[in-house]
């Protein structure tokens, strides 16, 4: 039998709707959906392999359990037993807030996330990790500081679109689809960048900044278009408070002063703050990881957020766009099952974030697990993540998940992590799955369909119903099945379950609407934008977007003078999972330090020679590839992460942190690179 499945690829975190051909249940052909109004057929070279990677010969079908002649595969039901016997006995020894959960990238943010956050708080521990200690929580909470959510650009609607620090072209294909769309109707485009990336490239106007410098740019404009009375007066005085304050403080941003912290030129700096005052308000400052990985990240968000905010260009068509989302029940049980006697690991030193995000700190659960500060993290269940390679300073969290009594990884192969498990449980991947897929963004909602099983492949959610049932919290698991839960929280949400079943490319849930806040107010503590903080203030920080010099500045790194930038994305990989993809992939590229000619020419290297690139934290030999002059600023090196061997984060610093978020600064690091002489 032959048939077409329409579906949403989990690849990455677009979720393109995808027609997947079946025949006689086997997955034999995989096209992007072209009635789908987010990828209008779209579908890219990681999608197309996609069937390959799901199934890859190398994929682990059976529990496996370390004994000391290696692994052995052992029975769902056996490993089960044994988990929660463990889970059990640490609970007894070390209370339950001893055990941690920990979710990577590669499942999402929506309700899986949810279900593993449910089963913390249902098991009494408040110890949910995820990527989000490294990723977008602090663009997160920047936004919401300033207007109380993280709002989406209306791109194709826009007249002038400012991207820092991303380059969607490689990691979020649809948006970079409506940015040319946009630029085709007209619109402007102005990349702040320290690398020419492919997005860049295409742009009206590239600006290539000094790393973790783009407060500064972002108070000098808001500078130039206070002096020149550039901003949106009638929406300041009636929707933002600290106008006053912020004013003052920006006064200090001068364009000679911001030129020196950021090497943009005074020109510069006045052609970006005219445009977007002309433009405004279809003006859309857009930003990516490039600016979350710093010390200084959340508060040069605050100041980027700053911008549109005093020139009134949120929820307007063709600006920043706070979306309504579906109202869909929230699975976690903070409210039912608080554990507010229990300090969750990270939120001592980064409360905000736990305020916000109820998110613990990666970077400290390593502290907890090898030092007991706050308390010992002895158990660990990690899945969709592998952070031996992903996470700040390698060989500590190597050292730290080696010395858990338990470890239990789930995941489709064998990777670094998987390999210090205790127990590696297979995991479903996203064709193994029903879950609900949702496109804020477009108001849009859709089912992702289980399209094939392996037996001991469970879901998130079955795995963790069936562990709930060994540790005696099943009442808090009900469903059966992930369809089951996915009717439930469909119908509560106002959606009709068989409705989207029918429905291929899913259902439109609303329209978007605009200047929202004229009958609502803005979802901070005052209702209004605010340009100034006292949730900040209350916590012992700076009341105002505060702009501080990253420490590649400080005289103490002389020995380390050149600036490191890691994670830039490539088209073919994601995170880690380079190791795991398709053989045609990943033959395409190789880990590799880029750097500028000039500085090739300093260190007397070539293509493909070998340097040693070293930082505080340790070093790693790497080849070198030499790029166009205007590709990089001199001084300036980039090593993407992901790659077991060659892996960046072995010199990356988990406790260089933004005080705020408790992100690593993993984008201005000091190191030093030398030839390797052989
Ligand atoms: N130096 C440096 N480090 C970084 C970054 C950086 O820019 N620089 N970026 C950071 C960011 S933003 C992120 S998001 C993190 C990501 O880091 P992680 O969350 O660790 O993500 P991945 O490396 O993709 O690991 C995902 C794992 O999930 C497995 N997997 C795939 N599909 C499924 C599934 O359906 N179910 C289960 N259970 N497993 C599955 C994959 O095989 C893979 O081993 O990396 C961070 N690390
Ligand atoms: N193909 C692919 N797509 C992905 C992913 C992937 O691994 N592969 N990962 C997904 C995930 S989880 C994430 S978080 C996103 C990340 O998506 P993006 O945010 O687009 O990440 P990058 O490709 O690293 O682009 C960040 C850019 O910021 C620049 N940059 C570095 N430091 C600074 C700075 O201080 N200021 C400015 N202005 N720019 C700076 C870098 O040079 C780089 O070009 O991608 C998602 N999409
Ligand atoms: S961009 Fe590529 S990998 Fe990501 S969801 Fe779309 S098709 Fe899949
Ligand atoms: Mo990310």
């Amino acid at each position: 039998m032959r048939e077409i499945i329409t579906t949403y690829c989990r690849m990455c975190l677009e979720e393109c709707c995808i027609d997947v051909y079946v025949e006689d249940g086997k997955m034999v052909g995989i096209k992007g959906n072209k009635n789908h109004p987010w990828n209008e057929g779209r579908i890219c070279i990681k999608g197309k392999a996609a069937i390959d990677w799901a199934y890859s010969p190398d994929r682990i079908k059976k529990p496996l359990k370390k004994t000391c002649n290696g692994w052995e595969e052992i029975s769902l039901t056996k490993a089960l037993d044994e988990i929660a016997e463990k889970m059990n006995n640490l609970k007894k020894k070390y209370g339950s807030k001893s055990i941690g959960l920990w979710k990577g990238e590669a499942i999402g943010f929506g309700q899986q996330e949810q279900y593993i956050r449910r089963f913390c708080h249902a098991y009494g521990t408040p110890n949910y990790f995820s990527c989000d200690s490294l990723c977008f929580a602090s663009t997160y909470i920047g936004y919401s500081l300033v207007e109380g959510a993280k709002p989406i650009g209306d791109f194709i609607n826009s007249k002038y679109i400012i991207i820092w620090g991303t380059n969607p072209i490689y990691t979020h294909m649809n948006m970079a689809a409506n940015i040319r769309k946009a630029r085709q109707n007209g619109a402007k485009v102005v990349v702040i960048d320290p690398r020419k990336t492919k997005t860049a490239l295409e742009a009206d106007l590239h600006i290539k900044l000094k790393p973790g410098t783009d407060g500064a740019l972002a108070l000098g404009i808001i500078n130039l278009i206070i002096e020149n009375n550039w901003y949106d007066k009638e929406f300041v005085d009636e929707y933002t408070i600290g106008f006053n304050k912020l004013k003052k403080y920006s006064k200090i941003f001068n364009p000679d002063y911001v030129e020196s912290i950021t090497g943009i030129s005074k020109d510069v700096q006045l052609t970006l703050a005219h445009d977007i005052f002309y433009n405004s308000p279809k003006v859309i400052n857009h930003i990516g990881n490039g600016i979350e990985h710093h010390e200084n990240g959340v508060n040069n968000i605050r100041a980027i957020a700053s911008i549109g905010a005093i020139c009134g260009c949120i929820d307007k068509p063709g600006g920043e766009i706070i979306a309504d989302g579906l109202n869909l029940p929230s699975l976690t049980l903070y409210d039912e099952l608080p554990l507010k006697e229990i300090q969750p690991i990270g939120k001592r030193e980064f409360p905000v974030i736990y305020k916000y995000r109820q998110e613990c700190n990666t970077m400290m659960g390593m502290e907890a697990i090898l030092k007991g500060d706050p308390y010992f993290i002895k158990g660990m269940i990690i899945t969709a993540a592998n952070p031996v390679v992903t996470n700040p300073n390698s060989i500590k969290v190597k050292k730290a998940l080696e010395s858990l009594e338990l470890l239990v990884v789930r995941d489709l192969f064998m990777t670094e992590t998987a390999k210090l498990a205790d127990y590696i449980l297979p995991a479903a991947s996203f064709f193994e799955r029903d879950e609900i897929v949702l496109h804020s963004n477009i108001n849009r909602v859709g089912l992702r369909k289980k399209i094939f099983e392996y037996e001991d492949c469970q879901d998130e959610y079955g795995f963790l119903e069936s562990l709930s049932k060994r540790v005696g919290i099943k009442e808090y698991f009900p469903w059966n099945s992930e369809e089951e839960l996915n009717s439930w929280l469909l119908e509560k949400g106002g959606i009709s379950y068989k409705e989207l079943q029918e429905s291929k490319i899913g259902i439109e849930y609303g329209n978007i609407k605009y200047k929202k806040y004229e009958k609502k107010p803005f979802n901070t503590p005052s209702g209004k934008v605010e340009l100034v903080s006292e949730t900040l203030k209350d916590f012992g920080y700076s009341e105002l977007p505060e702009f501080k010099s990253p420490s590649y500045k400080d005289i103490s790194n002389k020995d380390y003078p050149y600036i490191l930038i890691t994670g830039a994305r490539k088209v073919y990989h994601v995170h880690s999972r380079n190791d795991t993809m398709p053989i045609y992939i990943k033959d395409k590229t190789c880990p590799e330090v880029e750097i500028h000619p000039t500085d090739g020419e300093k260190l007397g290297v070539k293509d493909g020679d070998i340097v040693i690139v070293t930082s505080k934290i340790g070093s790693i030999e790497i080849p070198v590839r030499i790029v166009g002059k205007e590709d990089i600023l001199p001084g300036i090196i980039q090593i993407s992460h992901g790659w077991k061997d060659k892996n960046v984060n072995l010199i990356t610093s988990d406790l260089l942190n933004d005080p705020i978020s408790g992100f690593s600064s993993l984008r201005s690091l000091s190191v030093n690179i030398k030839r390797k002489i052989e």
